[in-house]
């Protein structure tokens, strides 16, 4: 708190100075957001192969659709992911339907992760934030067309996609849309043995608005309709029929030239999910549950930009109200005699506020600071709290809480050295399912689970550093990052309470463990060993443990990555290689075996032409070459993953 305080004094002692520009700005801006969403391997790839090339992100992978990002080896209830800084919830209490899984690779312009308390901007975590940034394109002084199309297939799950985009600029009017279709049957394992219920269909579309009201200041509405239908949940005992989400957001954006403030960014949102699961296709189903959620949102997220002197800054205001409803009604084999109904969430209502700003000040050439902090209060109402009290009686309908977080790091450049070193600190509160659910039914462990609205908020405490050094041919660095955190939420068996499900094997109550510590090592190296033969290579590290020493679950072993890049006129080809070692770390407790090491070879290879005006891609490519059978330690029930998939694809662009 002290930090932020001085932030501000020394932001308002500095408020004269009127150095860089904001087209300079809104430059390094546009360079950033040039960022192609495509993978070395790959150029068309979906929102989740894209996040998976992070070294930060792993996933819990449940079939071949809407994979769970983990940040720093940690659930999502742990991270904030957000749309351009809007909050949106999944309407799923079994998480099948993540907030990356709204989006589409061809609207989105980059995808910004910051690690720990970094990322407490767009909210209160623990992991970090993931946000997911939209298309923009910029106003411009001449009017101009741009476009894309891409299509291709993929082998293995004889996935077809076609994705389009178009955007138009001019000098006071700016269009951005984009239309895409995936369709997927089931994949064969490394063992050409089919995996049922694979499939998927996906279609998304977006379209974003914006005018310029007076020389610096526009207005933009931006929307994102996506709907998935007949997707599979190989890992899951039920399906998912259809979920559909509609994003929409109003702006309001002022820039000046001068003064304090350079950018000041006014965003009011709406989003509403649906969702409704189908275990009607699985036969081993005797009773069938209909499993419908909601949840909607709305919000505002302000944010300025401000420049004093040798500190730039980030100002964030953060306000939202969401409504998560989720309703379980189980049906015998005759559908018209319903014989149970329950809410598993029982009309939650969270809202949430915090102020936060991060700052960044240029001691010397050489080094930097950056410090921050925000203040969240959050407030939960169950409406249905009847459903909490079964097992927590007395239980109070409405709940708030503060939610503090602060942190500073400080980068020194010096010659070919990098170094870094940080910490932070911040409270999370517990997440819709964690405080409120009711018999969500986890098929991992085979336990259904209960929520408690009394739990304390979970308290981080994070240290970080990383280490690099480059040379015009080669780089090397390191990054770690060591979490602490007091009242670790995570399900222990509860004595009382039957199971509800046939398939489960009792009941877990969310409860907060004293603490639990999380540490990961990142380690990225690339040498050029020709100018034009790149290498690259990635490992990392991670061990999780409770306050007892034992394992936590989904803790990713030891991983690797290298890959070769060669390129030869309008020619490119690449191979690689990744696996993870054996996971020695496993947790018994939290329904986890051991998994088996794996190693998978891809090579891809594209060539670039172009047809009159219209830039042209193709590329042929194949993941897992050697069709190896593996699994993951973190693939739900051990499903196995992907065999050989051969894919290719071709892509225009004006
Ligand atoms: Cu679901």
């Amino acid at each position: 708190m002290k930090k932020l305080i001085i932030g501000f004094l020394f932001l308002g002692i500095n408020a004269n100075a009127q150095d860089s520009t904001i087209a300079l700005k809104e430059v390094t801006i546009m360079a950033r957001a040039k960022k192609k969403i495509e993978t070395e391997m790959k150029m068309a790839v979906t929102v989740d192969e894209f996040l998976a090339s992070s070294d930060q992100i792993s996933f819990i992978k449940r079939g071949a659709y809407a994979w769970e990002p983990l940040l720093n080896n940690m659930s999502t209830e742990r991270s904030v992911i957000t749309i351009d800084g809007m909050h949106i919830f999944g309407a799923c209490t079994d998480k099948m339907d993540p907030v990356t899984s709204y989006v589409e690779s061809n609207n989105l312009s980059a995808i910004d992760i910051k690690s720990g308390q970094e990322g407490s901007l767009h909210g209160a975590t623990v992991a970090g934030s993931i946000d997911l940034k939209r298309k923009s394109t910029p106003f411009s002084s001449e009017n101009k067309w741009r476009g894309a199309y891409q299509t291709g297939l993929e082998f293995n799950n004889k996935q077809f996609f076609n994705l389009g985009n178009v955007s138009y600029s001019g000098q006071r009017f700016v269009a951005d849309g984009s239309v895409s279709f995936r369709k997927a049957g089931n994949y064969t394992d490394g063992n050409r043995a089919e995996v049922n219920h694979s499939q998927y269909n996906k279609f998304n579309s977006s379209l974003g608005l914006a005018y310029k009201t007076r020389p610096l200041s526009s207005v933009r509405v931006d929307a994102i309709f996506d709907v998935a239908k007949d997707v599979g949940f190989p890992a899951l005992p039920m399906d998912l029929w259809l979920s559909r989400a509609l994003i929409t957001s109003a702006s309001y954006k002022q820039l000046s030239e001068n003064g304090l403030i350079r950018v000041w960014d006014t965003k009011l949102y709406f989003n509403a999910v649906e969702h409704y699961m189908d275990d009607t296709k699985r036969p081993e189903n005797l009773v069938h549950m209909d499993m419908p959620g909601w949840s909607t949102t709305y919000g505002l997220v302000s944010g300025a930009n401000a420049i004093a002197g040798r500190i730039h800054s980030e100002i964030q205001l953060n306000a939202y109200s969401n409504l998560s409803i989720a309703e379980m009604r189980m049906y015998p084999q005759d559908r018209s005699q319903r014989t149970m109904f329950a809410y598993s969430w029982p009309w939650v209502t969270t809202q949430f506020a915090s102020i936060a700003m991060n700052n960044s000040w240029d001691i010397s050439a050489q080094s930097r600071l950056n410090f921050g902090g925000s203040l969240g209060y959050n407030y939960n109402f169950s409406r249905y709290a009847e459903f909490n009290r079964i097992f927590h009686p007395g239980a109070p309908r409405e709940k708030s809480r503060m939610l503090p977080a602060l942190h500073a790091a400080y980068q020194l450049s010096t010659g070919h050295f990098d170094f870094s070193a940080g910490t932070g600190y911040g409270h999370r509160a517990p997440s819709v399912s964690e405080a409120y659910g009711y018999y969500i039914y986890n098929s991992f462990d085979r336990y259904d689970y209960i929520g408690d609205p009394a739990l304390k908020n979970e308290i981080s405490y994070e240290v970080n550093a990383g280490a690099g050094f480059k040379t015009g041919k080669a780089a090397i660095e390191a990054r770690v990052n060591y979490f602490y955190i007091r009242n670790y939420i995570i399900g222990r068996i509860l004595s009382l309470g039957s199971p509800m499900n046939y398939q489960s094997v009792g009941v877990k109550g969310y409860t907060s463990l004293d603490h639990a510590r999380i540490f990961n090592v990142v380690m990225n190296a690339r040498y050029d060993i020709l100018p034009h033969l790149h290498w690259k290579g990635t490992l990392t590290y991670a061990r999780a443990t409770d306050n007892r020493g034992g394992n936590l679950p989904f803790i990713r072993p030891v991983s690797y990555q290298s890959s070769l890049h060669f390129m030869h006129r309008n020619m490119s080809f690449r191979t690689s290689v990744n696996g993870d070692f054996t996971q020695k770390n496993y947790s018994p407790e939290y329904g986890e075996d051991q998994t088996a090491d794996y190693w998978v070879w891809n090579a891809s290879a594209d060539y670039s032409f172009r047809l009159k005006n219209v830039r042209t891609v193709v590329q042929l490519g194949a993941e897992n070459l050697l069709d190896a059978w593996y699994s993951t330690y973190a693939d739900w029930g051990n499903i196995p993953r992907m065999g050989r998939n051969i894919f290719t694809s071709l892509k225009f662009s004006l």
